[in-house]
């Protein structure tokens, strides 16, 4: 294997195992995860179904296909469920595509506040083909349900498209449920960030309150770059049909042929995901993410929804006067891997939001637990200390200068490379598998 390519996986593997991915979507998949996904499935097309294929030579591809299936619909004690979505974004579009037609209501929570992309935001097509109306968060970080049902009553969406990726507490899937009953729409749970959680019994399910539930299966679920979408029994029973709309429109409405490779990834995340220990790690990642919550707020940092009740955290750096680019920037060349992120009425735009984003899934699997949490905290404070002195100039025109020259400037910078020997040493103690 002489390929250039090799020596950058063989850096890459290096990067992962010398640093901590705190980016909360982010984990490692098991090595029996990884040998299903780069073993010779990937050679074969099988357009189609299990049983109901438009090629030949499938008989194997259909066993693995019906594994991923049962496994799912074992789990999740569901009666239908789709495992061809080539991701999150893909199976968001598919349950539209299956649900409305073009101009129809869509709700969701706005991306700024911990959205999605494709729950309605503007630039996407779930915004563009749609008429998308978003809620948002108070000044604090919290939903207001009493605003959300005024406006669900107003607006009467078709569909309801609800879930985060930035917001850090828990969601109330029984008003979610209530109130789409209430106005006769679909409820859509994307549960992508939490899945696995939830399989720990440590978040609260959707289940019994959606139609349809979509997620990827690449982040707390810790299996391949894949997504499912599973028909709960309450979709079936509002629509017997449902099961067959959302086939179709996965293949053939979006999607040509399936990546069988990943979806043997899937069924195999799917049963290292029903054993006992995965119910363990599921805790762990809670209660690291409260640990680390606590220990940042008790050194005065402001935490969006102030703290959680997940996997993730948003610091809001405005008391600051920081910048997520400048946090997350340092915490990097301290060996801290993060996300920039955009806070609750946030006053500046994406691209340069006031937040940052971590979170616990990886380094739980790592084997982390609070000890280590409470000496991560403490790096991740000494780093914003460390920059307080770098703000982001109000003039958008200097700030590509600016960041570019901080850039420039910390990658040589002693305190911040200190603090990254220091993190090799703790990943030395935790090796990647
Ligand atoms: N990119 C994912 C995340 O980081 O949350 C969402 O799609």
């Amino acid at each position: 294997m002489s390929d250039k390519v090799f020596e950058l996986v063989k850096k890459e593997k290096k990067r992962q195992e010398n640093t901590l991915a705190m980016i909360p979507s982010e984990n490692y998949a098991s090595k029996a995860v990884r040998e299903a996904v780069g073993s010779v499935l990937m050679n074969k097309y099988a357009e189609g179904y299990p049983g109901k294929r438009y090629y030949q030579g499938n008989k194997i591809i259909d066993e693995i296909e019906n594994l991923a299936i049962e496994r799912a619909k074992k789990i999740f004690k569901v009666p239908h469920v789709n495992v061809q979505p080539y991701s999150g974004s893909p199976a968001n579009s598919e349950v539209l595509f299956a649900l409305c037609n073009t101009g129809d209501t869509v709700m969701g929570m706005k991306l700024s506040a911990g959205g999605h992309l494709t729950h309605g935001h503007d630039i996407t097509f779930s915004g563009k083909y749609f008429k998308s109306v978003q809620f948002g968060l108070d000044e604090k970080g919290f939903l207001n349900y009493k605003q959300i049902t005024a406006q669900a009553k107003l607006e009467k969406p078709k569909v309801m498209l609800i879930g985060t990726t930035a917001y850090p507490l828990a969601l109330d899937w029984k008003f979610f449920g209530e109130i789409a009953d209430s106005i006769g729409a679909w409820l859509v749970a994307d549960i992508s960030h939490v899945v696995g959680l939830i399989i720990a019994g440590v978040y609260p399910s959707p289940f019994p309150y959606a139609h349809i539930v979509t997620t990827t299966t690449h982040k707390t679920l810790r299996g391949p770059r894949g997504a499912m979408i599973l028909v709960t029994k309450k979709g079936v029973k509002k629509d017997p049909d449902l099961p067959t709309k959302i086939d179709k429109a996965v293949f053939p409405g979006m999607q040509g042929g399936p990546h069988e490779n990943a979806i043997a990834g899937i069924a195999v995340c799917l049963n290292e995901a029903s054993k006992t220990s995965f119910k363990a790690y599921g805790k762990q990642v809670v209660k690291n993410a409260k640990a680390l919550a606590s220990t940042l707020q008790s050194s005065g940092l402001t935490l969006v929804g102030g703290g959680t009740e997940s996997h993730l955290l948003v610091i809001d750096l405005r008391p600051e006067k920081l910048s997520g680019n400048v946090v997350a920037e340092a915490l990097e060349i301290a060996g801290i891997i993060v996300n920039k992120n955009s806070v609750p009425n946030d006053h500046m735009p994406p691209i340069y939001p006031s937040g940052v984003r971590l979170g616990t899934p990886a380094i739980t699997t790592r084997g982390m637990k609070e000890k280590e949490m409470k000496q991560i905290a403490g790096w991740i404070l000494k780093v914003i200390e460390h920059v307080e002195i770098y703000k982001l100039p109000e003039n958008i025109k200097a700030r590509g200068t600016f960041m570019k020259a901080y850039k420039d400037k910390i990658s040589k910078d002693k305190f911040l490379l200190d603090i990254a020997k220091e993190v090799q040493s703790l990943c030395k103690k935790f090796p990647l598998k």
